[in-house]
Parts: C-alpha cells; structure tokens; sequence
C-alpha cells in the first residue's frame, strides 16, 4: 500500500517509523512518505493560508498549494480508475472513523491523507480532489483537535496494522476489542497471585471451551457496562 501524508508539520509523523510500521516500511509492505505542504508554495514566505471570504476569525488554507500537490501525489487526471487514490481529509465534521472504516480503507492501494488545521482548508480543494479519486472527510469522535495531525496518525496506525503482514501473528487482530463489535476480554499473566489479587481460577483451569464461554461473558458484561451504545449497533 502507498500511503501519502501532506501536512504543514512534517515531524508529527516521526513516530511513525517505530514499532510494527517502521518494519512494514523497511520490508516494502508499506510505502509511507510524509510531504510539507509548503514545498507547493512558491512565494518567499511560503504562505499556506489566508483571512476567511465573509469575514470570520482565523484564517483559511488556501487552495493552491493543495491543488498542486494532490495533482503531484495523484498523478494526472485520466489516469486509470483502478490506479486513482483515496483521499482523506481529517475533519472534525466528517464521518467518524471506526475499525470497519480502517478495514475498508487497509484493501485501498493508494491513500492521500490531507492535513489541515481546523479553521478549515478552502471548499474548492475538496471538489478538486473529487476529480482525482473518492473523497473522504473522516473525523476521529466528537472532539476538537488543533488540527489533522494526530487524527491521521492515529488513522494510519489503525489502517495499517490491518494489511496482511504488518501484524506479526494475525490471529492477534481478531481477538481485539472492536473486531466483533464488543470490548476485549481482560487479560493475566504471571504471577497468578499478585499483591493478595487472584487471577480468575477458570483461567488457571485447563478447561479451554469454558474459558472460552466466561471471556465472551466478560466481553459482553464489560460491553454492557461501558459502552451499551455498541450493543445497539
Ligand atoms: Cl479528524 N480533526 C480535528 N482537527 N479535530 C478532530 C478530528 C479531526 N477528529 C476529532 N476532532
């Protein structure tokens, strides 16, 4: 998968190096590379963004710096469909991701994420992207970040750890809270008595069919405690 990240804070991407993405990147499951937006400015300042049409406060990404680069990063229009992209722009007025949106996007080959900050990119740069490829505007939840960044790393970890051969063991996906659509069970290791606190004597008991039946208790319980909105879903 390639994935394209264009911000006006290359650096927050750093981190994206570690860890599980840092291997898939070196072993060519994962081509990331994380672009400034300014590199698609051609004044002396290098200037990214300008007051609101209207009035208003904060100021406005203008659109030319984004046309150029989503030009460059989706190669020219006509190209073929199966070749256009998918560009994503973080967005607290977007959908709301979830692990079924990370799974859609990890069968995508190619990924634009466009990084704006939260005053908001000029309208126009979304309908231009349409003409590239599937537009999307994702939000993270129903929060306020100061900008796209920390939203698309957390996208990209997501959407990631989903392509075949990131993830060391895969069997370590399924059993994730979110992948059916219910917490995680909780987990123990040794010592199995720790400061007088007992680990749950069935899971010491060798008896894997109940084992299995008291962790989907604990799932659907813990579930059922803390987040009953999913159990509508
Ligand atoms: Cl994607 N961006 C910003 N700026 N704030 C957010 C968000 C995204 N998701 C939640 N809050």
């Amino acid at each position: 998968m390639r994935i394209d990240v264009v911000s006006i804070f290359p650096s927050y991407f750093d981190g994206l190096t570690l860890s599980l993405l840092g291997r898939a990147q070196s072993t060519g499951i994962l081509d990331l590379q994380v672009h400034d937006l300014r590199d698609w400015t051609h004044d002396r300042h290098r200037t990214v963004d300008d007051t609101p049409y209207g009035g208003g406060a904060g100021m406005v990404m203008k659109p030319e710096p984004w046309g150029l680069a989503l030009d460059q990063l989706a190669g020219l229009p006509g190209a073929e469909p199966a070749a256009r992209p998918t560009v994503i722009f973080p967005s607290p007025a977007g959908e709301v991701f979830r692990q079924s949106t990370a799974r859609e996007l990890a069968e995508r080959e190619h990924l634009i994420f466009g990084c704006g900050r939260y005053e908001g990119i000029d309208e126009r740069v979304f309908e231009e992207a349409a003409t590239l490829g599937e537009v999307r505007l994702i939000s993270l939840g129903d929060y306020v970040l100061n900008g796209g960044e920390v939203a698309v790393m957390a996208m990209v970890e997501a959407i990631g750890r989903l392509i075949p051969g990131v993830v060391g063991n895969p069997e370590s996906l399924v059993e994730e809270s979110h992948e059916d659509g219910l917490l995680e069970y909780p987990s123990y290791t040794k010592p199995s008595i720790w400061r007088d606190r007992e680990v749950p004597p069935i899971l010491l008991s060798g008896n894997h069919g109940a084992i299995a039946a008291w962790r989907r208790e604990q799932q659907l319980e813990r579930t059922r405690r803390r987040r009953p909105d999913l159990l509508d879903r």
